[in-house]
């Protein structure tokens, strides 16, 4: 064989198996994943109930988690949020917290201050990441909290967010399901239960 049809043989086997690779070869570096393109933070304000949870490292807000959004005239946007939060492992309270978000370049991309309304819940400062939304029905939140050297997420949570506590539908479910491969979360997420908890303890309060 003509030696520059052998080379050219070579290059085509590399550059095919390379295409192959990087087709079914899922990136898993939080620098890859996609957010979603023309957020619009005034859409997405109001409330969401959480509906499923991948949880971080020392899980934090346990069930019965509803956030709401809003955006001031300044265009800052903030957020209250609650949920059944287990303290010392045996006392059950239910958490109201507070997230101020800073914009970034990205308009999906947030980052979050965040802290309890009473001084033994958790504060610090997360990233918030809006994944996909339809602004109407559901919306996929993703932080990621610390990464590896590779770039992969050594520690994230993600809420899945509906506007209605019921749930998704099967067809959004599908949406769902497909973002969450994106972000190598397959299988790690729990659902969120809503039975009235938080609604009950401010009853007793
Ligand atoms: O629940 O395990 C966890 C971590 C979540 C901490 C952040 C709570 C702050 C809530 C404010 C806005 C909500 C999305």
């Amino acid at each position: 064989m003509d030696l520059k049809v052998f080379g050219l043989l070579i290059v085509l086997g590399y550059l095919g198996s390379s295409v192959a690779y990087s087709f079914y070869q899922k990136d898993c570096r939080v620098s890859s994943f996609r957010v979603m393109p023309n957020f619009d933070k005034y859409r997405y304000s109001g409330t969401w109930y959480a509906v499923a949870k991948k949880d971080p490292e020392g899980l934090f807000l346990i069930d019965n988690i509803v956030a709401n959004f809003n955006v001031d005239e300044t265009g800052k946007m903030t957020a209250t949020a609650q949920g059944r939060v287990s303290i010392l492992r045996f006392v059950d309270v239910c958490a109201k917290m507070v997230g101020i978000f800073q914009d970034t370049e990205d308009p999906a991309k947030f980052t979050m201050k965040y802290y309890g309304l009473a001084s033994y819940l958790e504060k610090g400062l997360d990233n918030h990441w809006v994944v996909d939304t339809d602004y109407d029905n559901y919306a996929i939140h993703y932080s990621c909290r610390e990464e590896n050297e590779d770039g992969t997420c050594n520690d994230s949570y993600s809420f899945i967010f509906s506007r209605d506590p019921n749930g998704l539908t099967p067809e959004i479910q599908r949406i769902v399901r497909r973002r969450q491969e994106a972000l190598c979360l397959e299988r790690k997420y729990r659902v969120v239960v809503h039975n009235g908890y938080c609604e009950q303890q401010e009853q007793q309060e």
